[in-house]
């Protein structure tokens, strides 16, 4: 049996009970094959062993107490996976799907994705299963101060460092920062995505669904397109759905989706993405209520955002959204290509399916990067004591977006998989990854 089918056959043995986790590891895997199998060097140093065990895993306990004096209990997460490159860097999602599995998977796409923003970042995620939907401002607020009383302790501007994902805004973000700062006295950006007046970055909010589009137009330019006049299908309406329609738009797309986990709505004038924002970022409500703005588009419970024509699929808010009816629906329709806004949304046969029917797709962990490399970005800032403006964050990010994608264009074609974004990115972001671990040595 090769090294690979070796080390994937032992990670469904051991984690029989992980489903997202093999799965992430099983697509990683299966693609970096041609690297691996071309240098005996990654078997030797037990790259791949080493890769796919984390460097730690932390699950505790998190009482809390609601507006009524009853207690709570929650389950935290941190699995702190690689620190080759740099910190430990990742998010922490708040969602009652949030299991060691889930965490486990994202940590793993997280060391790959870190890796290919060029940036100096290790690989890492937590969170838990508290659903801040329905709660106070107040239990939020008591939650993230028993989550941080426990996790502060592996935290650190060099060592860990968290920020935002599903139900993680920049209202959580900032109750974990007070608490932080509070047990340490210290005010260092140990955390990312902060408010703008105590060490936020210009342009973190936007970054992951700018970044998205801006990958995605890179993808389409070199092969001959571009966004203008195509109409996207977007799902979710979170932080990363939001500005990846605001961006779609801003340049010459036409979004006629978007959705939340009740159900979804069709705009076929192109969404007003002004009234998403007040619904879901300022009211904190249900995306059924866009209808009170644009009485003519329509909403319908459940899924079926996948079912609609459209050119380029953007699906942007959680693992396992698009599976493969919705892939060949998407197909059928015409769709031409995919970006990924979050992170594994397509089941591994959807992919196949896109990569068979020759329709452009952009993997997650390329696709949505900009987000942490502007996390990145708001690192180097707090450590200068400096503030860039938008624009030039921006700026940056789109360079970072355009590299990305350059440079997984060159891997993929360097193997002969030209066109495979898939393969480009695993390899991309595995290379160097590996090189500085068997540089450090055994530890
Ligand atoms: P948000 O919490 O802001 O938004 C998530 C959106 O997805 C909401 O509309 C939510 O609906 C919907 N959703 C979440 N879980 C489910 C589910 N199980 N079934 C159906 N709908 C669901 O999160 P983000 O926008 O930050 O994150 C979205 C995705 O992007 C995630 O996969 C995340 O890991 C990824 N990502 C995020 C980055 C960031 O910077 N924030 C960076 C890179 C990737 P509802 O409100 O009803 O739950
Ligand atoms: O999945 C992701 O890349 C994120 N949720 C953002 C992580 C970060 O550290 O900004």
């Amino acid at each position: 049996m090769s090294y690979i089918d070796n080390v994937l056959k032992n990670v469904k043995e051991l984690h029989a009970a992980q489903p997202e986790f093999i799965q992430a590891a099983t697509e990683v895997l299966d693609t970096i094959r041609v690297a691996v199998e071309a240098d005996s060097k990654y078997e030797k140093y037990g790259v791949l062993e080493r890769l796919i065990e984390p460097d730690r895993q932390i699950i505790f306990r998190v009482p809390w107490v609601d507006d009524k004096g009853q207690v709570h209990v929650n389950r935290g997460y941190r699995v702190q996976y690689n620190n080759a490159l740099g910190p430990y860097k990742g998010g922490n999602r708040f969602h009652p799907s949030v299991n060691l599995s889930v965490v486990k998977f994202l940590g793993f796409e997280q060391i790959f994705k870190n890796s290919l923003t060029g940036l100096p970042i290790g690989g890492a995620k937590g969170g838990s299963d508290f659903d801040p939907k329905g709660k106070s401002e107040q239990e939020v607020m008591r939650f993230c101060h028993n989550f941080m009383n426990e996790l502060y302790k592996y935290l650190g501007q060099d060592i860990d460092v968290p920020a935002g994902d599903i139900g993680v805004t920049a209202r959580e973000i900032g109750f974990m920062y007070g608490q932080f700062k509070k047990l340490t006295d210290s005010y260092e950006g140990f955390i990312t995505g902060k408010g703008l007046t105590y060490g936020g970055s210009l342009a973190r909010k936007e970054a992951t669904g700018f970044g998205l589009i801006y990958l995605v137009n890179e993808m389409l330019k070199a092969n001959g397109t571009n966004i203008d006049g195509k109409v996207c299908t977007v799902s979710g309406s979170g932080n990363v759905a939001i500005y990846t329609a605001q961006k779609a738009q801003e340049l010459g797309g036409k979004v006629v989706t978007m959705s939340d986990s009740n159900g979804w709505i069709y705009d076929e004038a192109g969404v007003d993405v002004d009234a998403v924002i007040q619904i879901k970022e300022i009211e904190r409500g249900r995306i059924s209520e866009y209808l009170k703005y644009r009485p003519n588009a329509k909403y319908t419970e459940g899924k079926g955002v996948w079912g609609v024509k459209c050119d380029i699929a953007l699906p942007c808010a959680t693992q396992n959204e698009l599976l493969i009816d919705d892939a060949k629906a998407l197909v059928a329709n015409g769709c031409t290509a995919v970006g990924e806004g979050a992170n594994m949304p397509s089941s591994l046969d959807a992919v196949e399916y896109f990569m068979a029917n020759k329709v452009l797709f952009a993997p997650a962990k390329a696709a949505n990067a900009g987000g942490v490399a502007t996390s990145a970005m708001e690192m180097s800032q707090n450590s200068m004591r400096l503030s860039w403006t938008f624009e030039e964050v921006d700026q940056k990010l789109q360079g970072i977006m355009v590299n990305i994608f350059k440079n997984l264009d060159e891997a993929a074609k360097k193997v002969g998989a030209e066109g495979n974004y898939v393969l480009g990115a695993n390899v991309a972001g595995f290379y160097k990854v590996a090189e500085a671990m068997i540089a450090q040595g055994v530890v």
